[in-house]
């Protein structure tokens, strides 16, 4: 969440975001330099990321067996892939769970063990994390026949063909993981790098879902660019570009781990926030749209957006009914003659009667 208190904050926003000089790039590729004024904690947050960042990049195998299989988890580490689990056929399932492998390397004897299962639910788990079998008995065309008919991806003798299985368990890591890099980018949007409308609706029905089991409230900040059309028509659909672009450096410049920004689609973007109430969110919507109203777009000057604050469990406890407080106080904020906050009237306020 962005500095609550201050306004030396709007300050450290006000100068050129650190990706403006390179247009092409997007914030999420961009090093943000700025982030840091806005969240003293953050000093040591680059190393960190970066530490975390390269034990990501590893592969991570899990191996069920009942057996030693010496070599094997040394000639994976050369090749970069660590093993996060070796556990029998009947922890499996536990093991699975923690330690979110990108492959499962299983001994075919493992005690407890029900290869078709395994492989069933591992299609299952994750959107399909490949197993593939590794035992004792020869690979001949029989044993490599059942291990695919069974579900996985092949049979390897061991030891006389580990150095085939570590490469294929290659292959199968490099698979899953562009997997998930591509269902990563199918919740991004192309022009901001933040969350799309798509990812935004998962975060919300998490948040929402978070208030009902653990009482933590919310709020949802809709925001939309003030006569974006008139700056197309004057400047260039570009340079309408580049204010969009902007914005979107500055909302995810001012975020907590915990909240989300989002393009929901055009010139329209959303803030969730998680743990903050709606007065909280109010003020906080106010010191936004002042500092955004300060900002320049290089080749356009300045640029004023409508804000709609909606809290839960204040103006809506269901993500829908949330949504729809915070797009009608948008909607006031532009009727009240934009470059304003709108704060969602309490729920209670709108029953008939009441
Ligand atoms: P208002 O203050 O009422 O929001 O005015 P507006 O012009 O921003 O809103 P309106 O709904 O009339 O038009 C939306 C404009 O936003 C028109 C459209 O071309 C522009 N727009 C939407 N998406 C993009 C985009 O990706 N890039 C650019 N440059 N413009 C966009
Ligand atoms: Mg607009
Ligand atoms: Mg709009």
């Amino acid at each position: 969440m962005f500095n609550l208190d201050a306004a030396p904050v709007a300050q450290s926003i006000l100068g050129p975001a650190p990706w403006f000089k390179t247009p092409c790039a997007p914030p999420h590729k961009q090093a943000s330099s700025d982030v840091t004024l806005l969240r003293p904690d953050m000093a040591t947050y680059p190393e960190k990321k970066l530490v975390e960042k390269a034990k990501r990049s590893r592969g991570r195998v899990l191996i069920v067996t009942d057996e030693a299989q010496p070599g094997l988890a040394e000639l994976l580490e050369a090749k970069s892939i660590d093993v996060v689990g070796v556990s029998t056929g009947t922890a499996a399932i536990i093991s699975l769970q923690r330690s979110r492998p990108h492959l499962v390397i299983a001994n075919p004897k493992a005690t407890g063990l029900s290869i078709h299962e395994l492989a069933k639910m591992l299609e299952h788990s994750d959107n399909g994390i490949p197993l593939v079998l590794a035992g004792t008995e020869p690979s001949n065309h029989d044993n490599r026949m059942s291990a695919l008919s069974e579900g996985a991806f092949d049979y390897f003798e061991v030891p006389s063909e580990l150095d085939l299985l570590v490469k294929r368990s290659e292959q199968l890591i490099a698979l899953r993981r562009k997997i998930e890099e591509l269902r990563a980018d199918a919740d991004i949007d192309y022009l901001t790098g933040l969350a799309n409308r798509r990812r935004f609706r998962v975060a919300l029905v998490r948040e929402v879902g978070r208030w009902r089991r653990y009482g933590s409230p919310c709020a949802l900040l809709m925001l939309d660019i003030d006569h974006l059309k008139q700056i197309n028509d004057r400047f260039g659909h570009p340079a309408g570009d580049l204010v969009i672009r902007q914005l979107a450096q500055t909302l995810s410049g001012v975020l907590r781990d915990n909240d989300t920004a989002a393009r929901l689609g055009g010139e329209e973007f959303a803030l969730l926030l998680a743990g903050i109430d709606i007065e909280k969110a109010g003020s906080a919507a106010e010191r936004l749209r002042d500092v955004i109203s300060k900002m320049i777009v290089e080749g356009v000057g300045r640029i004023t957006v409508s804000i709609g604050v909606a809290g839960c469990p204040a103006s809506g406890t269901v993500d829908r009914t949330l949504y729809s407080a915070a797009d009608e106080a948008l909607y006031v904020a532009k009727n009240g003659g934009r470059n304003r906050v709108a704060v969602a009237p309490p729920m209670q306020e709108k029953l008939p009667g009441v």
